[in-house]
């Protein structure tokens, strides 16, 4: 006998290995603690043990039995999996997972587990952020208390030439949040908008909320996606990328993360996912983004699914951060680029392409102070609430949400007149209007060359904006906040009026 047997008939019950039983044990991601997927999905407890033993799962409540299911271990790597039925928020419940292999029988156990959401935070560095490098961050750190029932989890930096089945390495085990591991130094654990996501939700479910951490800063698209995303976009799998000499540059080769940070994970039953990731394409494949991105989203809905028996959402709500921004003085086009391609060139979403998907706009959140560079803005509160109002919509489903900023749906253009009426789907919030924000692609302008020509606002009301493009012959094109840096601090000039979401950014070419 490996373990203190005795240990199956306590209430509260640890991993009391007395010798060598490291053959038989959970996948890295099953601790105590932890929270595991509410019904209707059923969660996955998988591990590993002797080939030829058995193994029995036990879900208690106090001392009854809520689920119990046994798999025979027949994987030649020793890989026993299990789905328990399906279970109600709340807990806290304990698990103990027995082998028996001829004679021996050896227990595991964990105790203090909640089943609510579990949502997967993922990306680079503005998703690494902890909680204290935000604003206000003493004062974040100092609620930490007030959840219980939101639990932290967070995968260490790894990269592998392989698909790798289990985590190499655990950097946060599942814990109840305190200031320390919210707040654990810069660009570790835990994220501040995973973090303050999770903190909404909380207070709206009422239930628990588990936040999977598996971010590196500096990373590009490539790094996170599978060979088989990849190649839908005609990238070959050589692992070749050009080094970025950036201080927050992290690993580059394309899978490499997707390998050993996000494979290992496709066997947790999951809710959701949230990304905040780009910025390192505005260097790499940037053109390409607008199918990278949707591949691999579309590419770990099904590996999710498919890791979970299908107990994971096939299209599982997938929430992103279009890129804030980076330089103010330069002009520079890859922002602005990423940002349409974060949408498959839609301008919002979700759309035809990314459908179940929901956006924050962060272009308005510029923080030029900030001691961590203009790329890592501190305001993450905004980040996370304007990604939480995306949620309510999209992952649960409440009607009358706005969750989306402006978007225009028709451009009239008078010539005669020199005009164009731009009409939003919404009535407009109207402030800081400039002189430069909207633009109009001229064939010829004034007897010069053509290209694209800042043109003024001269009326806007309800939910038409008029600008005005004399000089201009032929129009082929207009476009709004097409800069790396469009506008002050939460100085945008058009938001929604409901919950002031900015209106994104948007490029529209007219057919001649
Ligand atoms: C166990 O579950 C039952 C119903 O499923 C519930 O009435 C009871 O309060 C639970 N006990 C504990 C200790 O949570
Ligand atoms: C990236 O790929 C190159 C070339 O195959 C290799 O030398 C390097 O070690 C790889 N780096 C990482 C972090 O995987
Ligand atoms: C992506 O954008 C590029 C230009 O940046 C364009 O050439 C290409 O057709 C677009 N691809 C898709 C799939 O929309
Ligand atoms: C998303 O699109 C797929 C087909 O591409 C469809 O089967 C599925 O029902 C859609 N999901 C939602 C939530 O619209
Ligand atoms: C920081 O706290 C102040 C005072 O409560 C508040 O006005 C401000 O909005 C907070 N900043 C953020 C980004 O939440
Ligand atoms: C264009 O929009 C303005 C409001 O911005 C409105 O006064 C005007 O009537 C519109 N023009 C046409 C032809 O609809
Ligand atoms: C241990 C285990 O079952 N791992 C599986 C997780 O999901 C991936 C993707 O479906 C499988 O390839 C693994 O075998």
């Amino acid at each position: 006998m490996k373990l203190l047997h005795a240990c199956q008939f306590l209430l509260l019950c640890y991993f009391i290995c007395i010798t060598d039983c490291a053959s038989f044990r959970f996948a890295s991601y099953y601790a105590s603690h932890m929270v595991l997927q509410q019904k209707p999905s059923q969660a996955v407890i998988w591990g590993y043990g002797e080939v030829g033993a058995a193994v029995t799962v036990s879900l208690f409540n106090g001392s009854d039995t809520i689920s119990k299911k046994s798999v025979p271990i027949n994987d030649d790597a020793g890989v026993w999996k299990v789905l328990l039925d399906p279970v109600d928020h709340g807990g806290p419940y304990w698990l103990l997972a027995q082998q028996r292999y001829q004679k021996d029988i050896t227990d595991l156990a964990l105790h203090d587990l909640l089943f609510g959401d579990v949502w997967l935070c993922s990306g680079q560095s503005n998703m690494e952020m902890t909680v204290s490098q935000v604003f206000n961050a003493s004062e974040e750190l100092a609620k930490a208390a007030d959840y219980p029932t939101i639990r932290l989890f967070t995968a260490a930096l790894e990269v592998s030439l392989e698909e790798l089945d289990d985590l190499a390495k655990v950097d946060l085990q599942w814990s109840a949040p305190t200031p320390e591991n919210l707040g654990n130094g810069e660009f570790t654990y835990f994220s501040a908008v995973c973090w303050l996501f999770g903190r909404h939700l909380s207070r709206r479910l009422k239930y628990p909320i588990g936040l999977v951490e598996s971010v590196w800063g500096g990373t590009p698209v490539e790094a996170w996606s599978s060979k088989r995303a990849l190649q839908k976009c005609g990238l070959s799998q050589h692992m070749e990328c050009a080094s970025s000499r950036s201080m927050y540059a992290g690993p580059c080769n394309y899978t490499v993360l997707w390998n050993a940070m996000i494979h290992p994970l496709l066997n947790m039953t999951i809710k959701g996912a949230i990304w905040y990731q780009g910025e390192q394409n505005t260097g790499m494949n940037t053109d390409l983004y607008n199918c990278t991105f949707p591949a691999l989203i579309e590419d770990w809905r099904l590996s999710f699914h498919e890791g979970t028996n299908g107990q994971t959402d096939r299209y599982f709500p997938f929430g992103f951060v279009q890129l804030s921004t980076y330089q103010k003085s330069q002009q520079n086009d890859n922002y602005p680029v990423i940002r349409w391609h974060q949408t498959a060139d839609y301008g919002y979403a979700p759309n035809p392409k990314m459908n179940n998907t929901f956006m924050a706009v962060a272009m308005d959140l510029g923080d030029d102070n900030s001691p961590y560079g203009c790329v890592h803005p501190r305001d993450k509160q905004t980040v996370a609430y304007r990604l939480y109002l995306g949620a309510r919509a999209i992952a649960y489903g409440e009607k009358n949400v706005p969750f989306q900023g402006p978007f225009p749906t028709k451009f009239e253009i008078f010539y005669k007149e020199s005009y164009i009426n731009i009409t939003y789907d919404q009535k407009l919030l109207i402030t800081h209007l400039s002189d430069s924000i909207f633009e109009v692609l001229c064939d010829s302008k004034d007897e010069t060359v053509g290209g694209w020509f800042p043109v003024p606002v001269t009326s806007a009301c309800s939910n038409v904006v008029t600008v005005y493009f004399k000089g201009c012959s032929q129009i082929s094109g207009i476009r709004y906040a097409w800069e790396d840096w469009p506008c002050e601090y939460k100085k945008c000039p058009i938001y929604s009026i409901q919950k002031k979401l900015p209106a994104p950014l948007f490029v529209e070419y007219f057919k001649k």
